[in-house]
């Protein structure tokens, strides 16, 4: 029960309150871990900043920071099934995907530790003889890392590993909703060497120990995953001492369908693209924009295969997807779909919660299909964090015209985290990329990434990148340092008028 992880030291809460985690697919309790304080908050900041100040790990060579990382990989491989098991209790998905997050997680944890030893800065030229110029990078210093509940442990490997991978000591703190992925790593991080003060932990709600997280003068940076009201908070309580902040807030992400697209693999896609997780990922294909001349055809195949899919807990093995993460949040997705149909969104499929065995006791919510919408309706502007699809449809009287109707909808959004194109030509889909104001672009495809390409929003979906290289750099200070190897008067402060005299 001691679960916050302080100074290198396992406690309670300095009030002593607890908070039991219980599993969304059928409400049995998984644990009970204590809920932190704004004190205990305060605390892990100082125990943080004590360790970049005072302790090792900001100087630690880069070769012994990987190495950390990649013992990391290694734990996380060999314990891949528990803690799979961890995750899929806390978050009610399926162990299936549960363990694929696993695997994507040693893959992120790889590629921070390959990229931590892989620049050490770089010499510049000034043009001036004598003088050496090189501009190297520092770790940023004590960063707030704030995560949400539907990928637990992916999200915070995006936010850890390349902190550790810089020399930064952080404070972790989890979704309340599902602690238990981030107390196996902060434990087993110690476990492999990892020096105290340098990673601390502390669980609970975000208006109880949030605040401190963002505010404290003594923090250098917040990262926060999270929904687009809670990052706007974030990003002005981290104004007044011009913290740097990374946002990664959500999206409403297109899927565009051109009639000259693979009928069986868009399709196919479309269901992937919107379902998968219940829909409760930030990069959900949920807006559906599709030629006006297939939208009959194409949306009642849809609606058939959407109204098959069959739900369950993390251990039924004909279960493709899983339940939502709280009673809250299905009576939010309920809300987002009665604004739709009172707004005149035409219910295609879904919309009632689902009955039948096993799914009595979860936070079930089953796919549901919005057709007719448009883009003044709020069902197609706001996120639902469900598994609810809206359909748009576009035309054109020439192939200019018709690429112009779908990206005029696609981008007609505030968000601008990702989107798909779908169509056999070549020439087309890159136009139509090109033009998407988003941050990642599938052609012909819909949810893969990598560790080595940046992810991140444009729009009001966030600022910075996760991943990739800018992913690093998030958590590294440049530092320019000029040395003149010949010390010499500079010539600016002149005396010789005073000393004639
Ligand atoms: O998120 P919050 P919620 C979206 C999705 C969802 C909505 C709300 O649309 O319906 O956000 O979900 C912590 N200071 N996404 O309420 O509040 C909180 O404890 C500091 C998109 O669950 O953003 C948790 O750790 N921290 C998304 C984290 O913020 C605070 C993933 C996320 O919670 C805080 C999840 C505060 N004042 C939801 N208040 C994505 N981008 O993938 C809360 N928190």
């Amino acid at each position: 029960m001691s679960d916050l992880f302080i100074a290198g030291t396992w406690r309670d809460a300095s009030d002593g309150a607890s908070r039991e985690i219980r599993c969304p697919a059928d409400g049995a309790l998984v644990r009970t871990v204590p809920e932190a304080t704004a004190a205990d908050a305060v605390d892990a900041v100082r125990a943080a900043r004590d360790a970049f100040d005072n302790g090792p790990w900001p100087r630690t060579p880069s070769p012994e920071r990987a190495a950390l990382l990649h013992r990391l990989a290694d734990r996380l491989t060999a314990e891949r099934e528990d803690v799979a098991r961890l995750e899929a209790l806390d978050t009610g998905k399926r162990m299936v995907e549960a363990r694929i997050d696993m695997d994507d997680i040693i893959g992120v944890f790889r590629h921070f530790a390959s990229l931590a030893q892989a620049d050490a800065g770089r010499v510049v030229d000034p043009g001036v003889p004598g003088v050496a110029s090189r501009v190297v990078h520092e770790p940023v210093g004590v960063c707030s890392l704030i995560t949400p509940w539907n990928f637990p442990f992916l999200q915070t490997s995006w936010k850890v590993a390349p902190a550790l991978a810089a020399g930064c000591t952080f404070v972790l703190k989890p979704s309340e909703l599902t602690p238990s992925t981030a107390v196996w790593l902060v434990r087993t991080l110690a476990e492999e060497g990892l020096p105290d003060g340098v990673a601390n932990l502390v669980l609970g709600a975000g208006d109880r120990v949030g605040p401190t997280l963002t505010e404290a003068p003594e923090v250098d940076l917040v990262s926060f995953t999270g929904g687009l009201v809670t990052g706007r908070r974030i990003m002005a309580s981290a104004a007044p001492t011009v913290k740097k902040i990374a946002l990664e807030l959500g999206g409403k992400n297109p899927n565009i369908v051109f009639a000259d697209a693979d009928r069986e693999a868009a399709l196919d896609n479309a269901l992937t693209a919107a379902f998968l997780d219940s829909g409760q990922v930030c990069s959900a294909g949920t807006r559906l924009i599709i030629e006006d001349s297939i939208h009959e055809e194409f949306v009642d195949e849809l609606v058939e295969r959407a109204g098959r899919i069959r739900l369950g807990g993390p251990d039924d093995p004909d279960a493709q997807t899983g339940p939502l993460i709280s009673a809250a949040h299905r009576e939010k997705v309920e809300a987002y779909v009665a604004a739709g149909v009172a707004e005149g969104a035409v219910l295609r499929v879904g919309g009632q919660r689902p009955s039948g065995p096993g799914l009595e006791d979860g936070f079930y919510y089953p796919p549901t299909i919005l057709d007719g919408c448009s883009a003044d309706m709020s069902c197609v502007q706001d996120e639902s964090f469900g598994p609810v699809l809206t359909v748009e449809r576009f035309t054109g009287e020439d192939p200019e015209a018709l690429e112009e109707a779908a990206v005029s909808i696609a981008n007609d959004t505030i968000y601008g985290l990702a989107g798909a194109v779908w169509t056999r030509d070549g020439g087309r889909a890159e136009r139509v990329a090109a033009r998407l104001r988003h941050g990642t672009i599938w052609i012909n495809d819909y949810h893969p990434y990598v560790p080595q390409a940046e992810w991140g929003g444009f729009k009001q979906s966030g600022i910075g990148r996760e991943l990739g290289l800018a992913g690093l750099e998030e958590y590294r200070e440049a530092k320019h340092i000029w040395h003149n190897t010949r010390p010499a008067p500079s010539g600016w402060w002149d005396d010789t008028d005073r000393s004639s005299q």
